[in-house]
């Protein structure tokens, strides 16, 4: 049989967690019996699956003004000179990074990552196209995705971008760094020592720190001054530390955290064994915490992951199931009056017609008394039969009715269109259940099968504790 489009996917999922992180792909497997659950009921397409609507890699964007050191700072995190560096504005592309086992690093073009659900960038060239017209088709000017296969990548994606600069910024770039910003779990903004002052960064500013502060998830930003060695041949170079917060101040930025750091292997020596000392230990504890944010990541998204899984099987038992039979229930009641009304209707047309022309002669109906027996028989099997047609078109009308009701006024979003679709699959069927608690597909077998579900999500968010918390106390390193 051949494989949809949604089971190759899964497919290159699976390999790619395999890869690295074994366990999660066991999650997978988990997301696809749900997948199951939910399409036995209606409520999901063959070309839909939970598994391709979540974020498998927490993204780490790095944003900042041009030649900040952003991808100097990447290379040295990956232990590789994966990115080119350079004074002058080396990088015009975003670089979205990620694990691969092949030695060589490879390069793909922007329309991989739009066409691939396993990145962030799916479907951006429809989100570019509608806010800048004709850049869309662009895409692989503004995107490029790499494989690289660093350890520290396992696990999550990174992405480098071109230096930011507002005032010259196309708008394709403004909406990509938007985009970015709003989908990654963490976003590293660099600035740079060497320009600190606030003058020059006002627009660039404007964007990268005065749109983040607002926002909910603002504790996800962490901002940066690199290259703090060149601040130690100023006279005073805590003044420099000092204008670059008083810029970030006069944007509104007041709280948060505040990293200084510079690159080992891109510093200009310095002499002073001291001022050297000190700067370096700075800079150790700084990158410490920016690197066990990034490490942090990878714990909070296999909780997330694995809570997910029991959210999403437990939103399907407890409110989208419940809501269906609640619509089932509408729609019997509907079918009940529609069809007591009209069969009232006919019962009562009937009786007043037969008793007025005077067609019974005791319990015989005599305009068939002419006829032979199985004759008789032939037209009353008839009557009934058009009558059960009628009952049973009038069921479907009440249900259409209240598959316009759920359609019009139901849940908004995915949820409605999945109660509408699991409805309609519920109109179409002849379900041997009659009562409204029994929808098509919710049999004991499905009912079984979703709860243990979701308590195996349970026993894997246990595993997690055992594994981050290691209680027993041992250090031994597990995958
Ligand atoms: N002194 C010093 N130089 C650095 C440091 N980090 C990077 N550089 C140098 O700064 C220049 C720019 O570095 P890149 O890593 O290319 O900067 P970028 O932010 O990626 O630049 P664009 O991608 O062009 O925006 C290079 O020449 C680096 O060697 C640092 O911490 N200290
Ligand atoms: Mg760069």
């Amino acid at each position: 049989m051949a494989k949809t489009a949604t089971e190759e996917r899964i497919k290159r999922l699976k390999s790619h967690l395999e890869q690295e992180n074994p366990s999660l792909a066991e999650v997978v497997e988990y997301f696809q019996e749900l997948d199951a659950v939910a399409r036995k009921l209606g409520f999901m397409n063959a070309d839909d699956s939970y598994a391709i609507q979540i974020a498998w890699w927490p993204v780490v964007a790095v944003l900042g003004t041009f030649s900040a050191g952003k991808s100097t700072f990447l290379n040295e995190y990956l232990g590789q000179s994966l990115q080119r560096t350079g004074n002058q504005a080396v990088d015009d592309k975003f670089t979205v990074i990620s694990y691969g086992s092949n030695e060589e690093p490879k390069q793909l073009p922007g329309l991989a990552l739009d066409s691939d659900p396993r990145f962030p960038f799916y479907q951006i060239s429809q989100e570019i196209e509608s806010g800048a017209e004709g850049e869309g088709k662009r895409i692989d000017s503004y995107l490029q995705l790499k494989t690289c296969n660093a350890d520290v990548l396992k696990g999550k994606i990174l992405i480098d971008s071109p230096g930011f600069d507002a005032d010259k910024q196309r708008n394709a770039t403004l909406l990509i760094t938007d985009h970015i910003m709003g989908l990654s779990d963490l976003v590293l903004v660099f600035f740079d020592a060497r320009h600190p002052e606030p003058g020059a960064m006002t627009d660039t500013l404007e964007h990268l720190v005065a749109n983040t502060i607002n926002r909910q998830d603002s504790d996800k930003f962490l901002y940066i001054l690199n290259q703090i060695d060149n601040t130690v041949r100023e006279d005073n170079p805590e003044e420099v530390v000092a204008a670059w917060q008083r810029a970030m101040a006069q944007s509104g930025l007041t709280a948060g955290r505040f990293y200084r750091i510079y690159s080992e292997s891109a510093a200009a020596p310095i002499a002073d064994q001291q001022i050297l000392d000190r700067m370096r230990a700075k800079r150790d504890e700084d990158l410490g915490d920016i690197k066990s944010r990034i490490e942090q990541l990878d714990v909070d998204r296999a909780y997330r992951i694995t809570g997910l899984l029991e959210q999403s099987g437990k939103h399907l038992r407890d409110v989208l199931i419940p809501e269906l039979i609640d619509a089932r229930r509408l729609w019997f009641k509907r079918a009940r009056r529609l069809n007591g009304v009209v069969f009232a209707a006919i019962i009562i047309g009937f009786a007043y017609w037969s008793l007025s022309s005077d067609t019974w002669d005791g319990f015989m109906f005599t305009p068939m008394a002419g006829l032979a027996p199985a004759l008789q028989l032939l037209a009353g099997g008839t009557v009934v039969v058009v009558l059960g047609i009628l009952y049973a078109y009038l069921r479907q009308l009440a249900g259409r009715s209240v598959l316009r009701k759920l359609q019009r006024d139901g849940r908004p979003g995915k949820d409605g269109k999945r109660l509408s679709m699991a409805f309609e699959r519920n109109l179409e069927s002849w379900s041997k259940h009659m009562s409204a608690e029994h929808p098509h597909g919710w049999s004991g077998r499905t009912q079984r099968k979703l709860d243990k579900l979701i308590a195996s999500a349970d026993i894997l968010v246990q595993k997690l504790n055992d594994r981050f918390t290691r209680p027993s106390g041992s250090d031994t390193k597990e995958q």
